[in-house]
């Protein structure tokens, strides 16, 4: 039988590098230097998969309206879309961060409604909602930890790895929301209708995060 087309959305950024060494172990190959080009469509060394890279915040649509039929994407980006329409069989254990609220330094206990500035808009409605508290939420696109030292908000809810970007502006973690990791998404349609195609390449991505992992544990 016809091998059909299987295209993979991979975010671009800090995933993507990330991401390619793994495709790699799992014997996925761009045919050309994703970095020096400026193309957005890539073949591999298999005939009938290609890659498209693409913001992290736009491959769960992608993947959701089948526009590509897999998908890689942190969970942050994961839990602020919703998950609509998607599997998530894989978690590849990459670019691995925390979601957080956080705060001005020594700020002191909130009461009442407060004001919450963050790009991840679902995720703090949920998240202080199941801690019963009442917010304004107030939407932006980066650079969030400027909010608070400018009096835009209260408390702020973003990516945590190190922490040095908080202390840099003399923020601190406050809360802890959820750990974040990269994952593999896949369609529900192309889940079913491709699983022939899909299943071995989810086999070759668990071989390889394995191998990765023990290679971090070793090194
Ligand atoms: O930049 P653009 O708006 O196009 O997209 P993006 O910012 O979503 O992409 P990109 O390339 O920054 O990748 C974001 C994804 O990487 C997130 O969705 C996470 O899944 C994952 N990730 C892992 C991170 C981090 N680690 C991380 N540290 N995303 C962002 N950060 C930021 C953090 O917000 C902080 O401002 O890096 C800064 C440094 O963190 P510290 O705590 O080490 O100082
Ligand atoms: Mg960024």
């Amino acid at each position: 039988m016809k091998k059909q087309q299987l295209t993979i959305a991979l975010s671009k950024g800090r995933i993507l590098k990330e991401t390619l060494p793994l495709l790699e172990t799992a014997n996925i190959i761009p045919a050309e230097d994703i970095f020096s080009s400026r193309k957005l469509i890539f073949d591999t060394n298999h005939a009938n998969i290609k890659l498209v890279i693409i913001r992290a915040t736009d491959v769960p649509t992608y993947v959701e309206y089948g526009g590509a039929d897999m998908g890689i994407a942190g969970k942050d980006v994961l839990m602020e879309h919703g998950g609509k329409g998607l599997y998530e069989p894989l978690d590849l254990e990459i670019a691995k961060c925390k979601l957080m609220v956080a705060g001005l330094k020594g700020a002191p206990e909130l009461q009442g409604r407060i004001k919450v500035a963050t790009k991840f808009v679902n995720i703090a409605k949920r998240y202080f909602a199941s801690q019963g508290q009442q917010i304004d939420v107030i939407k932006l696109y980066g650079a969030m930890e400027l909010a608070p030292i400018m009096g835009l908000a209260d408390r702020i809810v973003d990516i945590v790895d190190t922490g040095n970007t908080l202390v840099a502006n003399g923020l601190e973690p406050m809360d802890f929301i959820a750990n974040v990791s990269s994952r593999l998404v896949v369609g529900q349609a192309p889940m079913k209708l491709k699983y022939r195609q899909i299943q071995p390449i989810l086999d070759m991505l668990s071989q390889a995060i394995l191998q990765r992992r023990s290679a971090v544990e070793v090194g």
